[in-house]
């Protein structure tokens, strides 16, 4: 297959293979796209237990960034951060280097409940990184800590999706947009997603996929989101394909 389009995932490596760095690979290739990575943190976990969590020192994701100065990406995607100074990092990276799409997963705790950043580095996050990148695709309660307040249905998440919108810096050329994922909403088993680009506030409801929750799930829609984007699908077909084919891979195990 071709793989003509470069994009990076900037996240911590999962020892289980489920979730980040490694998740977002193996996306990339299997959407047709070449796959650089900068490692933020190490976890060691495996099915349902997260056993520990070593974040790099800020400095050597610094000289990882560095080391690819003369790369020229289609998209980057940010996941776990793990800490404030990893924060930093990634606002001083994109101040001086920003591809067409960068994609932030804003990544607080995992499935298991896990913390993944620290409170200074979740609040920069949401007051320094957030502003730069093209798109968010929070959970319900990322989506809650980005606001200050608790988002619980779908009215609700249309609110918050605004909210959010509203914090991005406007840049000519860039055309950006949030997506609030439903997974988490109560008792449904056709969760409903939030997308807001500025001007459409859409809903997209699917099937529950049976046999979950699975461990990854938010690493991998945001890995093919970016995947389809950089082919240059329009945002919100890019969220449709992006779930169309978490579905197909998450039933097909
Ligand atoms: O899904 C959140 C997540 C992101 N990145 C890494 C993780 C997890 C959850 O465990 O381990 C590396």
């Amino acid at each position: 297959m071709m793989q003509d389009k470069v994009v990076l995932t900037i996240a911590g490596a999962d020892s289980s293979g489920g979730a980040g760095i490694q998740a977002d690979l193996k996306v990339f290739a299997e959407l047709g796209c070449r796959g650089e990575s900068a490692v933020t943190a190490l976890t060691l976990q495996d099915a349902g237990h997260f056993q520990l969590l070593n974040p790099l020192p800020a400095f050597h994701l610094r000289c990882q960034l560095e080391r690819m100065e003369n790369l020229q990406f289609d998209g980057i995607k940010i996941g776990m951060l793990a800490t404030a100074e990893n924060v930093e990092v990634v606002c001083d990276f994109l101040q001086r280097r920003r591809p067409h799409w960068v994609i932030l997963d804003p990544v607080f705790r995992s499935s298991t409940g896990a913390s993944l950043l620290d409170e200074r580095g979740m609040l920069l996050l949401s007051d320094e990184l957030l502003p730069l990148v093209d798109a968010v695709t929070p959970n319900l309660d990322e989506a809650a800590f980005l606001i200050g307040s608790p988002v619980t249905h779908i009215e609700a998440m249309k609110k918050c999706a605004l909210m959010i919108w509203r914090g991005f810096d406007k840049e000519a050329g860039r055309k950006k947009f949030v997506v609030i994922k439903g997974g988490h909403l109560p008792s449904s088993n056709s969760p409903t997603d939030i997308f807001f680009d500025g001007t459409t506030m859409q809903e997209i409801t699917r099937p529950r996929i049976p046999g979950g929750p699975f461990h990854g799930t938010g690493c991998r829609f945001s890995a093919a989101l970016l995947a389809q984007l950089v082919q240059g699908e329009a945002p919100l077909t890019a969220v449709t394909k992006a779930k169309e084919y978490l579905t197909s891979t998450l039933s097909t195990g």
